[in-house]
């Protein structure tokens, strides 16, 4: 098992309980670990190898499991797939051990989202669901436990998507690509490629849901006899959802519409309406009744760290948009809004080009506000655009934030990067922005 992240432990765990003599290889050292992990691990007959790759440990191996983090590139893997070794993903190792129909979900951004937005809906209609992956609870966790579910709904990324051979979704959906993760792809081609593994193994009588508006999708031809679902909100010519009159109307067959209301719909932007589209088409060809269909609509609160609204305080509202860890993300946060903004961006670079954020910062952003490793770059496109200053944390970049701000604007935290430069992870990154804006309205 390579990485011992929450993947590398559960998969571990659960690969030992079935008698498997398992090596963990870890490349940060004991001390950097969870130390709990590290005994828990042990504490299973698990072998730990940490502080680097032997390569002589992957070519003792008679298969080797990654975590999605981990780049398929690296020395050891490559000298062990030469020997002919298998390698596989968590997910792909689940999903051969799942035979529960899976609703899988894939997109640049958006993805966690609608994950969410399906189980509630599953919930709701009285369906036994489980919902994991990307989202954060690895799919091995479903095969271990023991509650038989009557859906599995996963959040899958391009990393997972790299490594599965046999998944095969009963419903597919591909919510939209853009640039991301330029740093561990060779090119947007290749990442774009990855995303639509997602559909590759389907036959007849499943299902593939696409967002018809985004480009790089709406050519896209999955398998013969599978069906294709398209949605968009911007026509509603060859969609079998789209928005007309202020209502969402859906049809499966291309004939008689429902119709439902998204006024109660509480998750702000077109970009979310796009997904509300995407999951009343899943509803649907579940067979949810549609009442069902719009009470999930009104019920649905949002997740953390997406375009979450933290405070007010003296009339300037904070959002938390920690995830938008892509200058896509990015950009659908800040064009959201119709108020002034004081935008806190920054991490570490993805290799992106911050075009498109100056662009749509132009207008809408009254003053920049940039930290961690990107900032000098950051600060190179936005110059003689739009007005930035410089922080060195979270705690200086809210502060500053509210500063410049006025009754009425709203601070938004959209990085466009990556956390891995200041936090462990985006929810870190959250965290310290929610405690920075607690302190400041704290004095
Ligand atoms: N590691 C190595 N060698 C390497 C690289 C990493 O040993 O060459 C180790 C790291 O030191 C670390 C461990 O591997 O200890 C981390 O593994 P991981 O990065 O795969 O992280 P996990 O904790 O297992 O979390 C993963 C997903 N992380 C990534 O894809 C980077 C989580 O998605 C996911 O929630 C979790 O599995 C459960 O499925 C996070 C994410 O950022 C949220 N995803 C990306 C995104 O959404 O854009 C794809």
């Amino acid at each position: 098992m390579v990485g011992l992240g929450i993947t590398g432990l559960y998969a571990a765990r659960w690969l030992a309980k079935q008698g498997a003599v398992v090596t963990v290889s870890e490349a940060r050292s004991e001390t950097e670990l969870n130390s709990t992990t590290c005994k828990e691990v042990r504490k299973l007959g698990i072998a730990l190898e940490t502080g680097r790759h032997q390569e002589a440990t992957f070519l003792k191996s008679e298969m080797i499991v990654l975590s999605p983090g981990v780049p398929h590139d690296m020395e050891p893997l490559r000298a062990a797939k030469k020997t002919g070794i298998p390698v596989t993903g968590e997910l792909e190792l689940s999903s051969r051990l799942i035979d529960t129909p899976m609703i899988a979900v894939t997109g640049t951004n958006g993805k966690s989202t609608v994950t969410a937005l399906l189980g509630s809906l599953l919930k709701n209609a009285s369906l036994k669901v489980f919902v994991g992956g990307n989202i954060g609870t690895p799919l091995i966790a479903y095969v271990e436990g023991e509650e038989k579910a009557d859906y599995v709904v996963v959040e899958v990324s391009s990393f997972q998507l790299d490594t599965i051979e046999t998944l095969c979704p009963f419903i597919s959906l591909l919510l939209n690509i853009s640039p991301d993760h330029l740093d561990r792809y060779a090119s947007y081609e290749d990442y774009a490629q990855s995303k639509l593994r997602i559909f590759m193994n389907q036959r007849p009588g499943q299902h593939v849901i696409l967002n018809d508006d985004d480009e790089a999708l709406s050519s896209v031809n999955p398998p013969s006899g599978v069906s294709v679902f398209r949605y968009g909100v911007k026509r509603k010519e060859g969609r079998h959802a789209y928005v007309q009159d202020k209502e969402i109307r859906a049809s499966l067959s291309g004939g008689e519409h429902i119709s439902f209301s998204f006024k109660s719909f509480r998750l702000p932007g077109k970009h979310n309406l796009e997904n509300l589209l995407a999951v009343v088409l899943a509803g649907l060809i579940l067979g949810i009744d549609p009442s069902v269909i719009q009470q999930t609509i009104g019920d649905f609160k949002g997740l953390p760290n997406r375009l979450e609204h933290v405070a007010k305080f003296e009339g300037v509202e904070f959002y938390n948009d920690s995830k938008a860890t892509n200058v896509d993300a990015a950009v659908r946060a800040i064009t959201s809004f119709d108020r002034p903004l004081i935008l806190i961006a920054g991490g570490r670079h993805k290799g992106s080009d911050y075009a498109r954020l100056v662009r749509a910062a132009r207008g809408g952003v009254r003053k920049a506000i940039f930290l961690g490793e990107s900032r000098e770059l950051l600060a190179s496109s936005f110059e003689g655009v739009v007005p930035f200053l410089m922080a060195e944390n979270m705690d200086e970049a809210v502060s500053i934030a509210f500063s410049q701000a006025d009754r009425g604007d709203a601070v938004l935290l959209a990085p466009a990067c990556s956390s891995f430069d200041m936090f462990s992870d985006y929810a870190h990154r959250g965290i310290a922005f929610r405690s920075a804006v607690e302190r400041l309205s704290h004095g």
